[in-house]
């Protein structure tokens, strides 16, 4: 192939857990200076939200550019190829259109720390590669983790300030083969790349090497909240649904401990993702690749009162999103726009000349690319569940609310608001004013000054929400005898 007709690559990098704590963002404790020099070189969108703020629903939503409702995945432990089985996914398309797509670390769910070295609930159909290191956090440092719920890692709070420098950990692993591929894809030089690095910080238990990265945030400077109790007054409970009881045994010190850690883990991913980014640019990479960064879903530290994910603040909804496009996008270029993760797929695809499904259901950022200006959708969705296990086997279906079972909430972000509606609102809702209160800390939904605000949101909301669902009227559900992913450490 004559280099003028190549492809460009795609490096795709997509942290855990990761909220918008980065420099780049305005953060004013974050020491990420890898990822505030890519957002200095490309595009940094201000207004990026997940679709569904857990790991599972977020990346099979976003790795196959549809809407929870449409990939019938809304809890962990599930894979689209239970429900949707011929659909493909953004990998899946770029290998289909001739590139070498590989995988390294957690791309599709992965129990963390428990999965870790195995390939999770991957989709092998994504992948040509597959790599799966496993560092000192997951081998050796369990049994010195310190979690709220002792024993348990993943979903309780918990952290671990390691003496064990960088290269035993995990993330750092995943950076060495990242760099041996982009080695090996630069002398090859046959094909065009999509290679998918998927870093497993600052997903709990928060493990990072404490030395440098706990020493860059004294833990007695680290913030600690304050006023929740007057700010939960005006919420309904449907919002606060995401506090686990375990959080009740937190004391401000351990809350500091847990917000030095959380930034501990930050740093020490941003310090893999610079080692990536100098391996595309020693191999003679970096002009011709488009290089997307972001995370699965934001993350709480004690606003409102609660902690990790699954709430439909701007906390838990919004993730970093970064994007370098050569020859597209200007160097420290921000756009405002609201957009989704289920926009990264036709995005990838019109800049790569890759065929994508005629059923996406985002819609391409090239034009923002361009110009920060350009018209777009002007909203972002995102939808939880609530009631009936909402983070065991909830399913889809348009009767939210029936029988008390489950139901749902979604949250409209426009460029000045943010509107929730729990079980339609009957469970209650909220209005918050973006220009005056960026802190969401004053509920308007149930303010006359605001009655004609609320009616025109709920009704953008709903018709949002419709699209959600696919065309055909068929809700997708887990079908029985379909392959089911190989699982898993205990
Ligand atoms: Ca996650
Ligand atoms: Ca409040």
């Amino acid at each position: 192939m004559h280099a003028a007709e190549k492809k460009p690559n795609v490096l795709f990098l997509v942290s855990d857990d990761l909220n918008n704590f980065l420099g780049c963002y305005g953060d004013p404790r974050a020491k990420t200076p890898n990822l505030d020099k890519l957002a200095a070189r490309g595009m940094r969108f201000d207004r990026a939200y997940c679709s569904f703020p857990l790991c599972g629903p977020s990346r099979n939503s976003l790795l196959t550019g549809l809407y929870p409702n449409s990939t019938g995945i809304l809890g962990n432990q599930q894979i689209f190829r239970q429900t949707i089985p011929s659909q493909l996914s953004m990998p899946q398309a770029f290998r289909l259109a001739g590139y070498f797509a590989g995988r390294i670390g957690k791309l599709y769910h992965y129990n963390v720390p428990n999965s870790i070295g195995t390939n999770g609930h991957d989709d092998p159909g994504s992948w040509e590669l597959e790599i799966n290191p496993a560092g000192v956090d997951r081998l050796e440092e369990e049994p010195k983790i310190f979690s709220l719920t002792p024993g348990q890692y993943g979903g309780a709070l918990s952290w671990y300030a390691s003496p064990k420098s960088d290269e035993f950990h995990t993330d750092a692993l995943m950076a060495d083969d990242a760099a041996w591929i982009l080695e090996r894809r630069a002398q090859k030089n046959d094909r065009p790349f999509f290679l998918a690095v998927g870093f497993y910080r600052p997903h709990t238990p928060y493990v990072a090497p404490k030395d440098p990265y706990f020493g860059y945030y004294p833990e007695g400077e680290m913030p600690v909240v304050a006023g929740v109790k007057e700010d939960q007054a005006d919420l309904p409970k449907a919002a606060l649904g995401s506090h686990k009881p375990d959080q009740d045994k937190l004391t401000d010190d351990l809350r500091r401990q847990c917000v030095q850690a959380y930034y501990a883990s930050i740093s020490f991913m941003d310090a893999q993702v610079g080692r990536v980014l100098d391996a595309l640019e020693k191999n003679g990479l970096a002009d011709d690749t488009i290089i997307v960064f972001t995370s699965d879903h934001g993350y709480h530290m004690g606003e409102h009162g609660l902690w990790q994910k699954m709430s439909l603040f701007e906390e838990s909804t919004r993730v970093p999103l970064l994007i370098v496009a050569p020859g597209v996008t200007k160097p420290g270029s921000v756009a405002a726009a609201p957009i989704s993760q289920v926009d990264l797929f036709p995005t990838l695809a019109e800049l790569c000349g890759v065929d994508a499904p005629k059923n996406l259901q985002g819609e391409s950022l090239v034009p923002l690319l361009k110009d920060p200006a350009a018209k777009s959708r002007g909203w972002a969705l995102t939808q939880v569940v609530r009631g009936g296990g909402a983070l065991g086997r909830p399913t889809v279906t348009r009767d939210v609310g029936s029988e008390g079972k489950q139901f749902f909430g979604y949250t409209l972000r426009t460029p000045r608001w943010r509107y929730t509606e729990w079980d339609e609102g009957r469970a209650g809702r909220e209005l918050y004013d973006h220009d005056n209160d960026p802190k969401e800390l004053k509920n308007l939904a149930e303010e006359d000054a605001h009655s004609s605000t609320v009616a025109e949101l709920s009704h953008q909301l709903r018709a949002a929400a419709k699209q959600t669902f696919p065309p055909s009227g068929e809700t997708p559900k887990i079908q029985p005898g379909l392959w089911v992913p190989n699982l898993l450490a205990p």
